[in-house]
């Protein structure tokens, strides 16, 4: 990790410079592949897949026979694993359902907003180095709350035409309508436009490599919604003297074993903290599995020394993590000046991998800055709330003269009529 002792505020921007991803020529072959998918269906999926991956796609659709099997195919320890997270993931998600609140703004105008399901919904979940059933988890559950019809996944298999055995019992426990073994850019464009067998969808979720990532970006501008501009994922932690230096290690190596393009922050208040958690970081490393993708990802890592936690707070909230570690003794209060983060973790024990599988919250959170503007996914990601109003005769006659008043002030005649036409009925009903 890169050590930075007080930074003056004037170069906090550049100090949290996310590596841009813009790159022309993955914006060429993207735009080429979804071309390809809007003009050929599922012979171009076919093609692409066996062009770009050298697989052969022996079916769109995976076989209901290669569904059911797998539950025998997992340890009963990991199903029960993944029960226990659907449980609090589940629970979590389904006290965001709101309750219709009737409104009356004045006498007689009711009005009120309902939360209505998009009907079909693309879930998108990598191949790639692991496969993230916990993604599906965090993806078509919120969307079985919400009551979308169709959940559609979209998922490369391995070299042997095989879907991990962890994604299909997940997708089988949280109401996933169909796998379609297509993954990549072209995955994107089949969901996005639709194929004989792949349904266009109304949105599309979930994370990718940066060739998914353009494709989810250009077709939304054809008129499909995606969930957030994903970026490369990242932790920042902020810890003082009373962390547990072991930990927050642990936390930062948990995060940058995901990819070297990770982005791992350390802030801290004292040199002595930041010291004892590289020493502990050497000797975790060694220990993991993935530690070449980690080094890499800590070689554009930061650590921080700030003068105080309430600088730190600062600094942190204009570099907005995706995910924020508050590993100091006033959590509680440093927790109240948080303005900008996808997900928040509270003390020594709240280890991002909990939030990662299975508290209960989300993990498809906002990255590169976007947590300043944008929501992790929740349910509210799968819904629309369409507002209804209702007009008693007295609630007419109250919003009458201040309707026709606005309207005739914006020179809009026709607007101010809709109501005069209707006062004027009332009014010859009583004579
Ligand atoms: N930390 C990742 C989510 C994940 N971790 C999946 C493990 N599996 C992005 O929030
Ligand atoms: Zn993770």
């Amino acid at each position: 990790m890169q050590y930075v002792q007080y930074p003056p505020k004037q170069y906090w921007e550049r100090l949290l410079e996310r590596p841009s991803a813009n790159n022309e020529f993955v914006n060429t072959v993207v735009s080429d592949i979804l071309q390809r998918v809007k003009d050929g269906g599922d012979q171009a999926l076919i093609s692409l897949t066996q062009e770009i991956e050298g697989r052969i796609v022996a079916a769109i659709t995976l076989p209901g026979s290669d569904w059911r099997f797998a539950s025998e195919q997992i340890s009963s320890s990991l199903k029960a694993a993944i029960d226990q997270a659907i449980k609090n993931i589940r629970c979590f998600h389904s006290a965001q359902m709101e309750p219709v609140k009737k409104i009356e703004t004045m006498t007689g105008v009711f009005c009120w907003r309902k939360s209505l399901p998009m009907k079909r919904v693309g879930l998108y979940i990598p191949g790639g180095t692991a496969p993230l059933f916990s993604t599906l988890l965090m993806l078509a559950i919120p969307a079985q709350i919400a009551g979308c019809k169709g959940i559609y996944v979209c998922t490369p298999t391995d070299k042997n035409g095989r879907v991990h055995p962890a994604i299909l019992y997940a997708a089988q426990q949280t109401g996933v309508t169909e796998i379609f073994t297509i993954g990549g850019a072209q995955a994107i464009g089949a969901l996005a436009f639709g194929t004989e067998t792949i349904p266009k969808v109304d949105k599309i979720f979930g994370p990718g490599n940066q060739y998914v990532t353009q494709a989810k970006q250009l077709v939304s501008a054809t008129g499909v919604a995606i969930d957030m501009p994903a970026g490369p994922s990242e932790v920042a932690i902020i810890a003082d003297e009373f962390c547990n230096p072991d930990f927050v290690a642990a936390d930062l190596l948990s995060q940058a074993e995901h990819g070297i393009d990770s982005q791992v922050v350390l802030v801290s208040d004292s040199q002595r903290v930041i010291e004892k958690i590289q020493q502990s970081l050497n000797v975790q490393l060694a220990k993991i599995s993935r530690n070449e993708i980690a080094i890499a990802a800590l070689e554009n890592s930061k650590a921080i020394l700030v003068n105080n936690l309430e600088e730190g707070m600062e600094l942190l909230n204009a570099y907005a993590p995706e995910h924020l570690i508050i590993a100091c003794r006033g959590y509680e209060s440093l927790a109240d000046k948080v303005q900008n983060a996808g997900s928040v973790f509270l003390g020594n024990y709240a280890a991002e991998s909990v939030g990662d599988y299975a508290s209960g919250t989300n993990h498809t959170l906002p990255t590169n800055g976007f947590a300043k503007a944008f929501s992790g996914v929740s349910v509210d990601s799968f819904l629309k709330k369409t507002t209804f109003q209702y007009l008693t005769e007295t609630g007419l006659r109250n919003i009458a003269p201040i309707v026709t008043e606005m309207a005739l002030a914006e020179g809009l005649d026709a607007h101010a009529n809709a109501i005069q036409v209707r006062i004027k009925q009332l009014n010859d009903e009583i004579n």
